[in-house]
């Protein structure tokens, strides 16, 4: 039967992923994972950064279908590379400091799409030839996955370290603190903030030198003296004490 023959070398000549998954397949999938996971975040945190991110990724992998998919690969790596950046540290201070496992597995698990995304752009772009025929794409996809592991064993192992009572305790969620007003007793102070967003935020008092920085998803304790007065705090992340994230430390006589 001649006609299925000719359509079965189409096939294999039009599908690079035949043997294998190929670098073009890879990246199609870590396009399509970045916005999946990204837009699951986004809906349970309602978290706008990620929302674009999501977004971002969405359109980059819809590209790949326009002119022989350079500008979504070029879009793909982009995203891809400022994901790895910011999530990859996010997901190594989650396990350093025994944050709670969904935080490291969640941060950790978009640091792998990345890492996939920002090598499949690489060799996509590079060496379009290669697409097909290369183990390179499964070397990723394991390297990913010990990424993932290493990291949620480094958490797991390193475990939940119990924090010392605070004296007062701030949620940082959507670009907002939890309080605009804290009233703690003079002299040992300590101030628990937990970052629920997607991006660094830090509680920083200038007038006493406190600068804590809280990672994604994490919780963070600073302990300092104050005497008696009133304090303004920020987030010293450029835009944020303008966007709200700002208030007053009041430290009363004990
Ligand atoms: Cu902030």
């Amino acid at each position: 039967m001649p006609s299925s023959k000719i359509k079965l070398a189409v096939d294999v000549a039009t599908e690079p992923g035949h043997s294998g998954p190929g670098w073009s397949r890879l990246l199609s999938w870590a396009g399509s994972a970045g916005a999946l996971s990204f837009g699951m975040v986004a809906l349970v945190l309602g978290d706008i950064e990620a929302a674009a991110v999501a977004v971002a990724f969405l359109i980059s992998t819809l590209l790949l279908r326009l002119r022989g998919g350079r500008v979504g690969a070029v879009g793909i790596s982009l995203v891809s590379l400022v994901t790895l950046y910011f999530m990859g540290a996010a997901a190594l201070t989650n396990a350093l400091i025994g944050s709670q496992i969904q935080w490291v597995l969640v941060t950790a698990g978009l640091t792998a799409i990345a890492f996939a995304g920002v090598i499949a752009a690489g060799n996509d772009l590079l060496r379009p030839a290669d697409r097909s025929s290369s183990r390179g794409p499964w070397m990723t996809i394991g390297l990913a996955l010990l990424w993932l592991v290493g990291v949620t064993t480094w958490a797991l192992v390193s475990g939940n370290r119990e924090a010392p009572d605070a004296s007062v305790s701030l949620i940082a969620e959507n670009v907002a603190f939890s309080d605009d007003v804290l009233v703690v007793a003079s002299g040992e102070i300590t101030v628990e903030v937990a970052n629920r967003d997607l991006f660094w935020h830090t509680f920083t008092v200038e007038d006493l030198g406190v600068d804590l920085r809280v990672p994604v998803g994490a919780e963070r304790i600073v302990a300092f003296d104050a005497p008696p007065g009133s304090y303004q705090y920020i987030c010293a992340i450029p835009g944020h004490p303008e966007a709200g994230m700002k208030g007053s430390l009041m430290v009363i006589d004990d």
